[in-house]
């Protein structure tokens, strides 16, 4: 018989979004983010250092068994790569199954969800709740001038598909416009 997973606990710092301890934390970088930005295409990444930190997440070290929750916060720091804001690449659930909930504790920014063929953009403030049903993408953007702060919970055997996303996006972008003002525009065909 399996052995049953033994009980967490951690201190979550509403404010940094940092959980300590973490046996699961990531850095994403520019250089990760191959692929995503709007900008790649215009040439206009070369300018910028590929060690440019874009995001962090802090996940607690949950196996991947059915039943099973992962506590997870995400912190994206604010900037924009050409007009487009610094964003999390992305995801599909690899089981079709698996929803997920997110919380923003701090900053601001979008939600964009998909689920094939529907786009659901969902503005992301201290306080607002989101719920990604099952089969839908999730993408986080942080469009203010400090970083966006997201609790997340998501079963723990949901996985996850970046490719699908990377090569067919969001169908929508979320961009700096010319007076500073966040901007919620169709993806350009490419
Ligand atoms: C989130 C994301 C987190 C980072 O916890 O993993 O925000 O985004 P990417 O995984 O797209 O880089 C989640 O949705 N987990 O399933
Ligand atoms: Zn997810």
């Amino acid at each position: 018989m399996d052995k049953l997973p033994h009980p967490l606990a951690a201190f979550f710092d509403p404010l940094t979004g940092a959980m300590t301890p973490c046996d699961r934390y990531r850095q994403v970088r520019l250089g990760d983010m191959r692929g995503y930005y709007l900008a790649e295409r215009q040439d206009a990444l070369a300018t910028v250092e590929p060690d440019l930190l874009l995001y962090e997440v802090y996940e607690l070290d949950v196996p991947a068994k059915d039943g099973e929750m992962i506590p997870c916060s995400t912190v994206i720091k604010p900037g924009h790569i050409g007009d487009e804001y610094f964003m999390t690449k992305g995801h599909y659930h690899r089981n079709g199954g698996a929803a997920e909930i997110y919380y923003c504790l701090r900053g601001e920014g979008f939600l964009l969800m998909r689920n094939g063929y529907e786009v659901v953009v969902e503005p992301m403030k201290p306080g607002s709740l989101h719920y990604s049903p099952a089969g839908w993408a999730h993408r986080s953007v942080n469009t203010g001038d400090a970083d966006l702060v997201i609790f997340a919970i998501y079963p723990a055997n949901a996985g996850h598909d970046y490719g699908t996303i990377k090569e067919k996006g969001f169908g929508r972008r979320i961009v700096r416009g010319t007076d500073g003002i966040p901007m919620i525009v169709d993806e350009p065909d490419v």
